[in-house]
């Protein structure tokens, strides 16, 4: 029988909407055992989460989260604000004995996820992180190939996440759409925000970061303080470059940035072993490119693999064969698996245990960044 679970959503931004969307469709196309329904969303701009609520179906409204961490009408909830927020919510939430699910990266900081890891568990409540990029079935491929040995030993795992937009020194920081540049609210720059996302997808596929050695860099030394219009000095990394070795002998080369022109969202990662390559563009989403050296001769090339089949991850629930699917999509998989894992008390990746992991690789990296020096992790 289908079980109702309740969700509490904190934030109306652009990932409460990527989330809201999926709560929504995800049991239209996933057999999980349970259906979720948007019971309420909390934050502290009344008219705006008014304005949310309506558009995305949400019963009722909260404008503090607090409160609705205490209703006894919410099962689960989730955390779409910035980043300085997530340790108080997720640690009430968990104490509640609410499932809580948290944007990423989990904090801004190992140690500040620390507490969080140890709440979920301490409580025995269903966790997980959005890191979303691993449910886009082209790189749950990717993941299945390279655990069956297509690739062999791996040598390299390279991987950049690029973008533009705060080139321009006028872009303020803190505030509503700008609080990512805000070393207070985020945490970090790039570090936390794209390369938390690469890295991540790394040691899913690619298993643990040994060492590693960094450089980072912020270009636009003051910004606008959004609040006060003030200067004030910015604390983030702008772009990061990262050389690591990972634990199974591989390396490991990763970039990220805000100051790439021409680049929006470029995330790619090409894996490179002795039996063949494989490479994924998020702006071609659909699509594996595989090298497989055990062609012979003059048919060895670089081949597409087109991830829209039946038997492909997550596809069979879609469309008919051939039919490509999105960047939303990503998050209506985690959800289903999320809910999987509820069911069968098989816990969806990553818990926050596991997402910590990245947090740790990415504290290093900022750590290497200012000192110049190799980490061993
Ligand atoms: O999590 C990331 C965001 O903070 C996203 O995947 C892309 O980059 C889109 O917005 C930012």
């Amino acid at each position: 029988m289908t079980k109702q679970l309740n969700i509490g959503m904190i934030g109306y931004g652009f990932m409460a909407r990527a989330h809201s969307n999926a709560w929504t469709n995800v049991s239209h196309f996933f057999d999980t055992g349970y259906r979720p329904v948007l019971k309420a969303v909390a934050a502290r701009n009344v008219s705006k989460v008014r304005h949310f609520a309506e558009a995305w179906g949400y019963e009722s409204q909260e404008s503090d989260w607090r409160h609705m961490v205490e209703r006894a009408d919410i099962d689960a909830i989730d955390i779409c604000v910035p980043n300085d927020l997530h340790a108080e919510i997720a640690i009430a939430a968990a104490q509640a004995g609410k499932m809580v699910l948290s944007e990423k990266p989990l904090a801004r900081t190992e140690a500040e996820g620390k507490p969080m890891v140890d709440a979920v568990e301490k409580a025995g409540v269903a966790n997980m992180v959005w890191y979303n990029y691993r449910r886009v079935p082209a790189v749950m491929l990717i993941k299945q190939m390279v655990e069956s040995g297509r690739l062999g030993t791996i040598f390299h795992y390279r991987a950049k996440f690029l973008q533009d937009w705060t080139i321009s020194p006028d872009v303020p920081q803190g505030g509503q759409a700008t609080w990512r540049l805000d070393v207070d609210a985020a945490g970090s720059g790039v570090t936390g925000d794209l390369l938390a996302h690469c890295l991540d997808t790394a040691i899913w596929i690619n298993g643990g970061i040994s060492s590693l050695t960094a450089m980072t860099e912020t270009f636009i030394k003051e910004r606008k303080d959004a609040a006060t219009g003030e200067n004030k000095p910015v604390g983030i990394d702008d772009a990061a470059a990262v050389l690591t070795r990972f634990a199974n002998g591989s390396l490991g080369t990763f970039e990220s940035t805000r100051y790439a022109r021409g680049h929006k969202a470029g995330y790619t990662l090409e894996i490179n072993g002795e039996k063949g390559s494989l490479a994924w563009d998020l702006h071609d989403l659909n699509r594996v490119q595989f090298f497989d050296h055990s062609v012979a001769g003059a048919q060895r090339g670089w081949t597409n693999i087109l991830v829209t089949d039946g038997d492909h991850p997550y596809l069979g629930k879609w469309w008919v064969p051939g039919l490509i699917i999105g960047y939303e999509h990503s998050f209506t998989h985690q959800v289903a698996d999320f809910l999987d894992g509820v069911r069968t008390s098989k816990p969806a990746a990553p818990t926050f245990r596991e997402a910590l992991e990245t947090n740790r690789v990415c504290d290093a990296i900022l750590a290497s960044g200012k000192s110049g020096q190799w980490v061993n992790l």
